[in-house]
């Protein structure tokens, strides 16, 4: 094992799935390592892979009962060498440590790819919002800012949504930062369009993911046109992931929440797809929902004593994992194959485990890391800043237009940095190699800190 691993798994022994992510960048960048031998002089994989702040505070507030509850929270400042801290803030009652630590981590080479000025960062709390009124997400969310607002700013740190965060929280985060601050800034993005936020951002992460799809389906001649896909999670990456693949002749007949999945044989059209909106956004319901109106579709209770996921095991062209982490195992790879899937892009945060990925690249299928297909939600993240700097809003076809391009960079970004280290064609490797070496260039730019 290398010894950076060694030494980071003796020192956090708890922390798995920040260990999965750095183990995976570390493999990828060993040639990088090889033929830059001041890297390893300037001790840039011990540096990268320490965050350079973490935060930890308790957030105490108040149910509609008049109950007290104390909850756990965190801000992961990863690296700022290319930017200002940036990333999203997650509300899950999973969130710990471990988690925040790899998504801040998978974060610095994500905002890397994207050629805008972001440094890595990302927070959230083991809240969970699921089933509290909107004033209970209220006094928490403001009681989490009356700690988090005095370790962020414009120029310093701008977190946005992740699982569980989305425009309601943001509005309340962003009321009490501007409260306790005296100024309103573009201090976080995602903000409602009324108020600083920029067209296209809750649209921006599944087209993005999209977007690269299609250009990993270009380099064999192939479009989406009349593909089958699977799609998971409900949520806004996967919502607007349906929304373009509709929009670009493929059909979807999945969707999943934590509860279970649905599968429509027949396809999720646009109607369909307006009927999931209004149920998880405004309703805040359950996909099991969907077949009520829709009956000619199946659901499929979610079952945790399988060591796969049915929602895997479907005849399809295209998989867009978009709910969670490692929510492709080995089994859910093999099923992939074995339905005739060959292209997996990743619309969540390292949705595949290190086996599915092996199996992913064993069999050369068009395989997308998370770090570089989903890029587009923090590239429009990137444009609502620059936006909320000039006090200009571009309209929607401008934004759109420059994440279609910034998609299409990062893809022949990774092509070309796995091709200059002879793994052509291996996105993993090409987006890890790509992201590392501008992060580590800039830090060595800037002295030893
Ligand atoms: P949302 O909260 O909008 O939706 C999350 C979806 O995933 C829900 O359907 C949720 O189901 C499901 N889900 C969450 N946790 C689990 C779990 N442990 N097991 C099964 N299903 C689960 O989040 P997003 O759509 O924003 O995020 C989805 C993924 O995309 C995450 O990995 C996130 O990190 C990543 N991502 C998000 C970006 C963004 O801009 N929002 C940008 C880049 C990546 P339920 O309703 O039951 O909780
Ligand atoms: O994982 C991610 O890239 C996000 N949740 C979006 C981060 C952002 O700052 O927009």
């Amino acid at each position: 094992m290398n010894p950076v691993m060694e030494r980071i798994k003796v020192r956090d022994p708890g922390e798995k799935e920040f260990h999965q992510a750095v183990e995976e960048v570390l493999y990828s960048v060993q040639p990088v390592l090889d033929r830059n031998p001041q890297y390893r002089q300037h001790a840039v994989l011990e540096r990268i892979t320490e965050p350079e702040r973490v935060i930890m505070f308790r957030v105490s507030w108040m149910d509609d009962q008049g109950q007290v509850h104390v909850n756990r929270a965190f801000r992961i400042q990863m690296n700022s060498a290319i930017g200002p801290y940036k990333g999203g803030l997650r509300f899950h009652p999973s969130v710990n440590l471990s988690i925040l630590k790899f998504l801040a981590f998978e974060q610095v080479f994500k905002n890397a790819l994207t050629t805008l000025s972001m440094g890595g960062g990302k927070g959230g709390s083991d809240f969970d919002p699921k089933g509290k009124s909107d004033n209970e997400v209220m006094r928490f969310c403001q009681s989490f800012m009356i700690e988090l607002f005095r370790h962020i700013g414009p120029d310093t740190d701008v977190p946005a949504g992740d699982i569980g965060v989305g425009a309601r929280e943001i509005g309340y985060l962003f009321g009490m930062y501007k409260k306790l601050s005296n100024e309103f800034t573009g201090v976080l993005t995602g903000k409602s369009l009324g108020w600083g936020g920029s067209l296209i951002r809750p649209e921006a992460t599944g087209y993005g993911s999209v977007y690269f799809a299609a250009e990993m389906l270009a380099t064999q001649n192939q479009t989406l046109e009349g593909k089958t896909c699977l799609v998971s999670g409900s949520g806004n990456v996967a919502q607007y992931t349906v929304e373009k693949i509709i929009e670009l002749g493929g059909k979807v007949v999945t969707l999943s929440d934590s509860s279970g999945y649905i599968y429509d044989e027949e396809g999720i059209d646009s109607e369909k797809l307006a009927h999931v909106k209004r149920l998880k956004n405004i309703k805040r319901g359950r996909m099991s929902e969907y077949i009520d109106k829709y009956s000619e579709a199946v659901y499929t209770e979610a079952d945790t004593s399988l060591d796969y996921n049915p929602l895997w095991n479907h005849k399809a062209d295209c998989a867009f994992p978009s709910a969670t982490e490692n929510e492709i195992n080995a089994t859910d790879a093999a099923n992939l194959m074995k339905n005739g899937v060959h292209l997996v892009c990743e619309g969540a945060n390292m949705p595949s485990t290190p086996e599915a990925i092996n199996i992913f690249l064993d069999k050369k299928i068009l395989y997308a890391p998370g770090k570089a297909s989903n890029a587009g939600g923090v590239a429009v993240s990137g444009l609502e800043m620059a936006q909320n700097s000039m006090r200009l809003n571009w309209p929607a076809d401008e934004v759109d237009r420059r994440l279609k391009m910034i998609m299409k960079n990062i893809h022949q970004t990774c092509l070309d940095a796995s091709a200059e280290y002879g793994v052509s064609g291996n996105y993993m490797a090409g987006a890890n190699i790509a992201g590392f070496t501008k992060v580590v260039n800039a830090m060595l730019d800037q002295g030893l800190l």
